[in-house]
């Protein structure tokens, strides 16, 4: 029996930590954490530890599969490859014929690093619709930060800073992998740590200061921090003086913005706001490490990410060592998102142009981000601004992903159209004509750069798929063969040396190598001439916006639905609620099947003080309902004493193992997507109105 151990990265969440897998006579028989790798240092969590639980799962799907009784019908039937792709191919081409292109949509869930090969084929198919979730998902960080300071404010050094200031981020639970280490290092040399989140998380409890903010009212917080440190000087004025433009109507901007103001607004103590908003000017380096879904999930995100690259500019922290960096990855214009993959790189202007959203969000084509999914549905279910007929889903569980699952359900089935790539069934593949069985990571090559600072690592394919199984890139490349698409790849391999091109390796050496990188640049304003905005410097005042019609100094909105602005619906719901808070155990809606982490989070849990509950006569583990104006879900009471007792927090995800799941369990089943953030689409699920029902015994008559 041949053993053997393959050095690879986990796709299981973000991080992509490094890992060994063992494996012995074809078989993966253990995950273990690779010590050598620069960010994991050996870490693994149990997702990542699951890998054979899910490869091996009895409920696997290992063949196409084809729907049989009609639309609404729920029965599928084994088929071959050539038989499902021969069936994607020629409705994908029907749809082009007589729509046109721009009615084919790709989409893909949090990126499992598909995006540059689904945007290539849309490209030589001739539509410039990529949809994803980036607009609840690190979309607003990159959208708010680009406008402001010219590249997205996603590196945070936190290993080098004195003062880390976790916005909305609990990297415990959502990037273990990639941060957990750094902000060890920066602690252990004394760093003073800021948490800014209604839940007392762990980092909470250990922070210096832990500011303990009503959901949906960063914007007027940050606004706040900025106005602290104007007042009392602790600004990098040479910065500041030479680097920003527009200073004096930020400051006149934010002279409202009081720590009594804001602790109306926000809830904070104003002693509080002012120390920690004290201590983050006075302590330098610092940075400011934003949650990818806590900053992008509110109807201002544009707002709120532009107010953080305001914050961490004018305390002298942008593109220094222990504050915020710009890490440009060494595959540059062929890295995950870059702009060799854009449509608009790619396909005629005009064509190009109807990216879905550009009506609405017209910033979204200087700073592209896909297409965001509120802004595909109207187009499937309204035709508007033009008919999307067929959509085909990778690694997306968009009926437990999106706001609002009842109306997301609707609109997939009012498709000519739908295929779905999943390992297993979902309540979105349920709705699919064609499902196909992908590879999973440890069966698969790649090259990961997104999110990895300034590396681009290897994934190195350790086992040939559990057959029938396929590698998506594969899947691609077979179906643009059936549809005679020219200019796609035609192997994987010629897939992944495209990328590497500007490390100058092919991925064959690439594979010897496990991991690039290139040296981490400081200020690079300075040797470019400044930053890449108009004005080459940071736009406190972005006086370029005002022609797009948004302002040009980041505003605070309320949320829509919140005690502020309707304080009417208040009286029926009245608890703030938040959603989405990371569970160490799940990747969203994800894995809910594998027994070891269905073992550690069996049920969704609503978090909420005991006070609270009590007074509603609510016990621990309780099951209630949990309700919105947009309907009901059922969940657990779980007693939290340190929230707030107006706030709630309920997890996502939960779906699986009761009937219909999709609609019972389900948290988005009671979110919203009709009043979105202006400039990003960003949905408001961080923010919301909700109130518990008791469930009442049904007895049997
Ligand atoms: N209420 C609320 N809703 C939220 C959030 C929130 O905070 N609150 N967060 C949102 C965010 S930030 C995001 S990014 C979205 C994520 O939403 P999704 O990306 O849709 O995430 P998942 O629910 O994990 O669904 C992914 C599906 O992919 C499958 N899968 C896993 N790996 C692979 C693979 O390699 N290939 C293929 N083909 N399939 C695979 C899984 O089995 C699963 O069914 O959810 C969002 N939904
Ligand atoms: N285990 C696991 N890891 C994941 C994921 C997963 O599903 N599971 N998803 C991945 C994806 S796609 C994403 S986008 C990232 C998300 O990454 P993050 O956004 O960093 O997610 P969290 O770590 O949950 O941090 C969000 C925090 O925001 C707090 N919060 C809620 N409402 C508000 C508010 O209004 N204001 C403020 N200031 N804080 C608020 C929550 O209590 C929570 O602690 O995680 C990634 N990592
Ligand atoms: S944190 Fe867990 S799931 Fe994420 S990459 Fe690391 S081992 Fe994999
Ligand atoms: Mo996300």
């Amino acid at each position: 029996m041949a053993k053997k151990t393959v050095k690879t990265i986990c796709f299981e969440c973000h991080s992509r930590c490094g890992v060994v897998l063992e494996i012995d006579d074809k078989t993966l028989v253990g995950v273990k954490g690779d010590k050598d790798h620069p960010f994991s240092h050996g870490y693994t969590c149990p997702k990542g530890r699951a890998a054979m639980e899910i490869i091996y799962h009895p409920d696997r799907i290992t063949q196409p599969l084809i729907k049989v009784g009609g639309k609404q019908s729920s029965r599928f039937e084994p088929c071959s490859w050539d038989t499902a792709l021969d069936l994607i191919a020629e409705r994908l081409l029907a749809c082009r014929e007589t729509w046109g292109a721009e009615s084919v949509v790709l989409g893909s869930g949090t990126t499992r690093g598909m995006a540059p090969y689904l945007n290539r084929f849309l490209t030589v198919f001739g539509s410039p619709n990529f949809m994803a979730p980036s607009n609840m998902s690190g979309g607003p960080i990159v959208v708010g930060s680009s406008a402001t300071c010219g590249f997205g404010m996603i590196d945070p050094d936190y290993s080098s800073s004195r003062c880390i200031l976790l916005w909305a981020h609990n990297p415990e639970a959502s990037w273990p992998g990639l941060y957990l280490h750094d902000i060890k290092k920066g602690l252990e040399k004394g760093a003073t740590l800021i948490v800014v989140d209604p839940r007392q998380t762990n980092y909470a409890k250990k922070a210096d200061h832990w500011l303990q903010i009503r959901p949906g009212t960063d914007v007027a917080l940050v606004l706040g921090f900025i106005h602290v440190i104007i007042e009392n000087n602790l600004y990098d004025k040479d910065f500041v003086e030479t680097w920003t433009s527009g200073f004096d109507q930020l400051k006149e901007h934010v002279a409202g913005y009081t720590p009594e103001k804001c602790s109306e607004i926000t809830w904070i103590p104003a002693e509080k706001i002012k120390a920690a908003a004290i201590a983050f000017g006075k302590t330098r380096p610092g940075c400011i490490g934003p949650g990818m879904g806590g900053v992008c999930q509110a109807n201002d995100a544009f707002d709120l990410n532009r107010a953080l690259t305001i914050l961490s500019a004018i305390t002298g922290n942008l593109e220094v060592a222990g504050g915020n960096l710009n890490c440009i990855p060494p595959t540059r214009k062929r890295s995950c998102y870059g702009p060799d993959f854009s449509p608009f790189h790619n396909l005629p202007r005009e064509q190009a142009k109807k990216k879905l959203g550009l009506d609405t969000y017209p910033l979204l084509e200087f700073i592209p981000i896909p297409s965001p999914p509120q802004t595909v549905w109207p187009a499937i279910s309204e035709g508007k601004p033009y008919p999307v007929k067929a959509l085909g889903l990778f690694a997306n569980n968009s009926v437990c992903a999106y706001p609002n699952s009842g109306r997301v359900r609707d609109v997939l089935q009012s498709l000519d159209f739908l295929f779905s790539v999943d390992y297993f069934h979902t309540p979105t593949t349920a709705l699919a004509d064609v499902i196909l069985p992908p590879a999973h990571w440890v069966e698969r090559d790649d090259v990961e750069d997104l999110l990895m600072k300034n590396h681009v690592f290897c994934q190195t394919k350790a086992l040939e798929p559990v057959p029938e199984c396929r590698d998506e890139k594969q899947i691609l490349i077979d179906l643009s063969k059936k549809m005679n698409l020219e200019g796609y790849w035609s192997t994987i391999e010629e897939a992944l040396d495209f990328r590497l091109e500007p490390i100058g390796v092919n991925f064959e050496t690439f594979k010897t190598m496990g991991r690039f990188k290139t040296p981490i640049q400081y200020k690079q304003y300075e040797k470019k001439g400044g930053f890449k905005t108009p004005t080459r410097k940071v736009e406190l005042y972005a006086e370029y916006l005002i022609a797009l019609g948004i302002s040009p100094l980041p505003v605070f909105r309320e949320p829509d639905e919140g005690p502020v602005n309707s304080p009417e619906l208040m009286e029926k719901y009245p608890l703030v609620l938040t959603t989405g808070g990371r569970n160490l155990v799940y990747y969203h809606s994800s894995h809910r099947n594998i027994p070891s982490l269905k073992k550690r989070s069996p049920d969704p849990l609503l978090q909420i003080h005991p006070d609270t509950a009590k007074s509603m006569d609510l016990e621990q583990g309780e099951w209630v309902y949990l309700v919105s104006p947009r309907g009901r879900v059922e969940i657990r009471i779980d007693y939290d004493p340190a929230l707030h007792p107006t706030v709630v927090h309920a997890p996502h995800g939960y779906w699986y193992g009761v009937e219909e799941g999709w609609k019972t369990l389900n948290i988005n089943m009671i979110t919203d997507d009709s009043k979105l953030c202006p400039v990003t689409g960003s949905v408001p699920i961080k923010a919301l109105l909700c109130r518990i029902e008791k469930k009442v015994m049904e007895v049997a008559s």
